[in-house]
């Protein structure tokens, strides 16, 4: 695709073409891991492709290969800068705002896509986890670290990974700390497919397209039917939501809204009660 430029950020790149906004985690020093301030970036992009009703499909991912050669989609909070009770930011304010960032990637009635090439790690293991599909390198390789070096995730990090690989398996993950490859992370269904390097973007940009052939009112129902199914009550709300967007569009609810509008009775006789 013809990627342009949305706006420049420090931390990440922000690029979108043809109904694809793809975005990419610019720390690869850092094996881009993020800090408060990328994650105010990652909001601020996420958010400007939720509003834009010609994007339907983001692609989340990390800039590489780094100089020593080696690719990361993202190793999580940045560690250089963890304080008393969270990642402090240049206000010295501490955060851990990337749970607000996982939210939104759920809860967003666009599909995002992880292209994941070398280490998705502790956060950044779970940024993968909860987009809506992941399309793994070969070089991929996925883990918790949390009960190794003092941090965890009991959010989406635990429960949404159960969901995917199931209880005993996710215990393992967090219990012992490995390091899955590409293959094995597919096995355990954490990764949709995994690609040679080389094609992970063609790949993701491949998937992009084929899902913006279909119908996004249904593609967004489908993934509000899916959050709902785990999600409880904010699950609901979003499922819920949607039935209002499509009650809107209605002409019952459009004769109901102009009777209210024109001082009138509404004409409900003529709509059914559909069995
Ligand atoms: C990812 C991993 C396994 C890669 O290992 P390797 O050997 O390929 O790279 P190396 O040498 O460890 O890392 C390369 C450079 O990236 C930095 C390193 O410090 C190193 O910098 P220099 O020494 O060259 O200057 N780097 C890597 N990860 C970083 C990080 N997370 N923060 C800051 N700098 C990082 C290996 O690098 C690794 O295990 N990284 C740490 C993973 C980690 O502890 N992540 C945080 C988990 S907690 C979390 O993400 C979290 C949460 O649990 C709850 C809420 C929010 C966040």
């Amino acid at each position: 695709p013809d990627w342009q430029v949305v706006k420049p950020f420090r931390d990440i790149l922000y690029h979108k073409a043809d109904g694809i906004a793809k975005i990419t985690i610019n720390r690869p020093e850092k094996r881009n891991a993020f800090r408060p301030e990328t994650v105010f970036e990652l909001n601020e992009a996420l958010n400007d492709a939720r509003e834009d009703t010609s994007v339907g499909v983001v692609l989340l991912t990390g800039a590489g290969p780094h100089t020593d050669g080696k690719y990361a989609f993202c190793a999580g909070g940045d560690q250089s800068v963890r304080g008393h009770a969270g990642y402090v930011g240049a206000d010295g304010v501490p955060r851990l705002n990337i749970l607000d960032v996982q939210k939104l990637i759920r809860s967003m009635p666009k599909v995002v896509i992880a292209l994941v090439a070398g280490y998705a790690i502790g956060g950044g293991h779970v940024l993968h986890l909860v987009c809506d599909l992941t399309i793994a390198a070969d070089n991929a390789i996925c883990g918790q670290v949390g009960p190794k070096m003092g941090s965890f995730d009991g959010g989406f990090g635990s429960s949404y990974l159960a969901r995917i690989v199931g209880q005993k398996k996710a215990r393992e993950i967090w219990y012992l700390c490995r390091q899955y490859n590409a293959e094995e992370s597919l096995k355990m269904g954490l990764v949709n497919t995994v690609v040679p390097i080389e094609q992970l973007e063609a790949e993701g940009v491949q998937w992009a397209r084929e899902i913006l052939d279909h119908s996004p009112l249904a593609i967004r129902c489908l993934k509000a039917a899916f959050n709902a199914d785990v999600d409880g009550q904010s699950g609901l709300q979003e499922l819920a939501g949607n039935a209002t967007l499509l009650y809107y569009m209605s002409e019952e609810a459009k004769e109901f809204h102009s009777a209210q509008r024109e001082k009138r009775k509404p004409d409900a006789r003529r709509f059914p009660w559909l069995p």
